[in-house]
């Protein structure tokens, strides 16, 4: 039976329409199109090691007792409670099996209650490496003197409306407020350069062969990141506008190869900026980060904590440890010092950084959250990538 010419035409056409669509599906994942932004995940392609001279345990003393090992001074480090040690262990054996067996770093555990003898000694099971338990100073940990808890519980019943998690948890506040402006001024840090921050319930996929921390020194780097992030707009309201009065006072503290784009982007997602009064809400997921002590304890970040600090927005708002840390970085640090360690495969509940490497397991290459399609949205790499870069 003859079939009319157009009829076979519109036959063939929606063949090959089929076949694109399962190759496209098929293609794995890769970024959606957020903003007119549509790019491929680099995770997809092929990672390695990153360049240049590495450190390696094969050729080098890193024996967890050695008075002169090649280890420099870093330290892995955690605040933690008691009661997340059955979280914690998992990880601790993660981060050793594929890390830190080899270089036999410090772990420094750090609490605002003392450390039970339980915890000392299931910790110290896992590692060669010594192992130090902190308490938090009194004055470190306490809420200011100069905030009204009358507002705080005020401001928290606001946030609790919005369903802005954590809202009315002072421990909450306390604990980012620490992070932002106090962990690198414990004395135990006192002769520490390099931390690695490590969280319970974390999971680390890929083996890393090389010294992170000495990799970090040989290239002056302050930052390592894996994650990028938007952050929930209502939680920090008044983050930009309080981080601005402090540019317009410091305006020499801004670095010239700062990252204000990617902090300021309003395409990507106009309403988080419009929301966040200019803040794009970009930031490094701080939960995982590698970092240089020597730029927060410098004078434009300690200088920036503490306007930050006496504006009250840890209590009166929500503000996190990472867009504090983010801004802090994007004005004042070189971009071209802030590194993104796709090497590193790691997953904080919902979100993974997973490379397509023979040397990671246990993850998917590019796969970026688990959960719910809308969490897709949260990823802040492509306005990182674009305005900053992928190194
Ligand atoms: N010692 C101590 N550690 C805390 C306290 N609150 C939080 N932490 C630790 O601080 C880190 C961050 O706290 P989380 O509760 O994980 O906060 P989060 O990552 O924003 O929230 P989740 O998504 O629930 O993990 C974790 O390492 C906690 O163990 C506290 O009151 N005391
Ligand atoms: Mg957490």
């Amino acid at each position: 039976m003859a079939v009319a010419r157009p009829i076979r035409m519109l036959g063939a056409a929606s063949i090959i329409l089929c076949l694109f669509i399962v190759f496209q599906m098929n293609k794995g994942p890769s970024f959606v199109s957020l903003g007119g932004s549509s790019m491929r995940d680099p995770l997809l392609d092929p990672t390695g090691e990153p360049d240049g001279p590495l450190w390696r345990a094969t050729d080098n003393d890193y024996s967890p007792d050695s008075k002169d090992s090649a280890r420099t001074n870093a330290a892995l480090i955690s605040l933690v409670r008691n009661e997340e040690l059955d979280e914690l262990i998992p990880t601790m054996r993660d981060l050793e099996r594929t890390w830190n067996s080899k270089f036999n770093y410090p772990w420094i555990f750090f609490n605002d209650k003392p450390f039970t003898e339980e915890f000392k000694k299931r910790t110290k099971a896992e590692t060669k490496a010594k192992c130090q338990y902190e308490l938090v100073p009194k004055e470190h940990w306490d809420v200011p003197d100069w905030i009204n808890m009358d507002l705080f519980r005020e401001s928290a019943a606001i946030l609790e409306e919005k369903n802005i998690q954590y809202s009315d948890k002072v421990s909450y506040r306390q604990m980012c407020r620490w992070n932002s402006g106090m962990f690198y001024k414990h004395p135990a840090l006192k002769d520490y350069r390099y931390y690695w921050r490590v969280e319970p319930k974390v999971q680390y996929f890929c083996d890393v062969d090389y010294d992170v921390f000495r990799y970090m020194q040989d290239n002056n780097i302050t930052y390592g990141f894996t994650i990028n992030l938007f952050d929930a707009p209502e939680s920090i309201p008044n983050l930009w506008p309080t981080t601005e009065e402090f540019l317009a006072a410091n305006p020499s503290y801004l670095h010239e190869n700062n990252m204000m784009d990617w902090l300021t982007d309003a395409k990507l997602r106009p309403d988080h900026t419009r929301d966040a009064n200019g803040y794009s809400t970009c930031h490094f997921w701080s939960n995982f980060e590698i970092g240089d002590m020597e730029f927060f304890r410098g004078d434009q970040y300690e200088a920036y904590f503490e306007h930050l600090d006496r504006a009250g927005g840890f209590f009166y708002e929500r503000w996190g440890d990472a867009p504090v840390h983010s801004i802090g970085l994007g004005l004042f640090a070189d971009a071209a010092k802030v590194h993104w360690f796709r090497d590193i495969g790691y997953n904080h509940i919902p979100y993974f950084n997973c490379p397509n490497s023979p040397k990671c397991s246990g993850c998917t290459p590019g796969k970026f959250y688990a959960g719910e399609p809308f969490l897709a949205k949260e990823d802040c790499r492509p306005n990182y990538f674009k305005y900053v870069g992928t190194h």
